[in-house]
């Protein structure tokens, strides 16, 4: 042979082997859980008050879903299911204190344990919500259950909510920046002697006023709910937080940039208190929430830029997505409902977060993968809670018994091969609803809701009678039509009483 020949069949080779390993080599996975982002908030699905340029170029070249789900609208049982691929209601999962024990068992296979064990390296950056420790944290050791014992090899937390304390960072379960001298100290009960100033007493100290609920302890001029003592030096400064977080998110990227990685990048964004980096003060025309879209766009953008970097873009599967539905006043006084203009924060949906409508799940979902994933629309019906049993499909691996008992595979809807979701589809609130195509049905309801939800601007949708809807001709759930149609009411009750059984 001469040398040529045997230089070019050399060549060869390797070219169809780098092609093959690169055709295998499985996608890293991004999650982008924004707090409290609603349908109609991004440019793509018709947002008027603020601009979402890096949202929209993520749909524009990925998957823009009409008709996906968060499992609950609100926050905690969200995660729970989309970590677990359970039902919330399984474990009773609700909004948590910011001293919560972990919700989730450590015994069960979770999402990142499966990707864990596909060969992923984990990591969780920004919102946790889910509980830490077992019943009394001690903040000034290594938080004992977490992150790790759930799956994620890397962890930077905001521990449950910004208006929640303990406003400090965790880092793979410690307190960042603490002075062992000035110990924290955290309570939702008692008073803490020595603690932070409250809200409801030195209201003179407030960047932002608020409801009665969360006149708690001030740290960085705002007020929140629960009481603190110490951790001085670990404060974080809400206004540095989106910046904080997508540097810790791109440090992770650029770590494991070499293997597959999973990153759940869970933005503090656009939950209360909603209060935006002087860089995007004025960048919407709705004021602070607004403003603190423009925020959460900038950092998707982060995200994608530093992929693009590392050549890794074409291969990661971006799912962009919200825990639950908008809302306008929350606690903090902050004008949302006066700046509003014509902008719709669930789109043409009914509802918010806290509420059986749609609005309060349905969430603005994209999912972007060049590699692999044709731009377009899907109007699949699908569940965030669907994303375990799809995502270990992806990656080759089999549940583990007890795992996941709510999770269908879905992959080919995802990836946008097929328009076909889910045959039934539950939404969880104050009540239940229940999706079966276009139709929509409502489980009465007559017990009230928590006091401080009825004083809001909000509907939890619930009735002391059965509602039906078509949400082909009804998309707002306007004409309840159970009375019409009392067949589908009958299957769509006994449906769901068979789920919450
Ligand atoms: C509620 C808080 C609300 C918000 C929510 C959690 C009151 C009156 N309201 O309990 O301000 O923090 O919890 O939001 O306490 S979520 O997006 O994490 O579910
Ligand atoms: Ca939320």
């Amino acid at each position: 042979m001469n040398s040529i020949f045997k230089k070019n069949i050399i060549a060869t080779l390797l070219l169809v082997s780098c092609f093959a390993i690169s055709q295998n080599k499985k996608p890293n996975i991004v999650i982008i859980y924004v707090d409290d982002l609603g349908y109609g908030d991004i440019g793509i699905n018709g947002a008027i008050g603020v601009k979402t340029p890096f949202v929209d170029e993520l749909a524009k070249n990925g998957l823009n879903f009409s008709d996906a789900h968060s499992s609950a609208s609100t926050c905690t049982p969200s995660r729970y299911s989309l970590l677990t691929g359970s039902y919330a209601f399984r474990n009773n999962a609700a909004i948590l204190e910011g001293d919560a024990p972990l919700i989730i068992d450590t015994k069960k296979e979770t999402l990142p344990k499966m990707l864990q064990k596909a060969g992923y390296k984990t990591g969780v950056v920004g919102k946790w919500h889910l509980g830490l420790g077992n019943g009394k944290i001690d903040w000034n050791k290594r938080v004992g259950l977490g992150p790790k014992e759930v799956g994620f090899d890397y962890s930077f937390l905001i521990p449950a909510t910004g208006d929640r304390v303990p406003t400090v960072f965790l880092e793979n379960q410690r307190v960042v920046n603490l002075d062992p001298k000035d110990p924290i100290t955290v309570s939702y009960g008692t008073r803490i002697d020595g603690g932070y100033p409250l809200g409801r007493e030195v209201p003179e100290m407030l960047k932002m006023h608020t409801d009665p609920y969360h006149q708690g302890a001030i740290t960085n001029g705002i007020s929140r709910i629960g009481h603190m003592k110490g951790g001085k030096s670990a404060l974080w400064i809400d206004e540095k937080i989106p910046f904080v977080l997508s540097e810790k998110a791109t440090d992770f990227i650029n770590k494991e940039k070499e293997n597959p990685f999973f990153l759940y990048f869970s933005l503090h964004d656009i939950h209360q208190p909603r209060i935006a980096n002087k860089k995007f003060v004025e960048s919407s025309t709705m004021g602070p929430r607004g403003d603190v879209i423009a925020q959460m766009d900038w950092c998707v953008g982060e995200i994608t830029k530093v992929l693009k970097k590392q050549k890794l873009l074409d291969n990661t599967l971006i799912i962009f997505t919200s825990d639950n539905g908008p809302i306008l006043d929350d606690g903090y006084v902050d004008y949302a409902i006066e700046l509003l203009g014509d902008h719709k924060p669930g789109g043409k949906y009914k509802g918010s977060k806290y509420s059986v409508f749609e609005a309060g799940t349905r969430m603005p979902t994209i999912v972007h993968w060049p590699a692999k994933v044709k731009p377009g629309k899907s109007q699949a019906l699908l569940s965030q809670l669907d994303l375990y049993a799809s995502l270990a499909d992806l990656v080759n691996q089999k549940i583990e018994k007890n795992a996941a008992p709510d999770s269908e595979n879905h992959l080919s809807s995802w990836l946008g091969e097929s328009q076909r979701g889910r045959e039934f589809l539950l939404e969880e609130a104050y009540t239940y609803g229940l999706r079966m195509g276009k139709w929509k049905y409502i489980q009465p309801k007559d017990k009230p809701v928590p006091g401080w939800i009825t004083q809001k601007f909000v509907d939890p949708g619930f009735r002391k009678e059965m509602q039906l809807f078509d949400l082909e001709k009804d998309p707002s759930e306007e004409n309840n039509i159970a009375e019409n149609h009392p067949e589908i009411v009958k299957k769509m009750e006994q449906k769901l009483q068979e789920i919450l059984k």
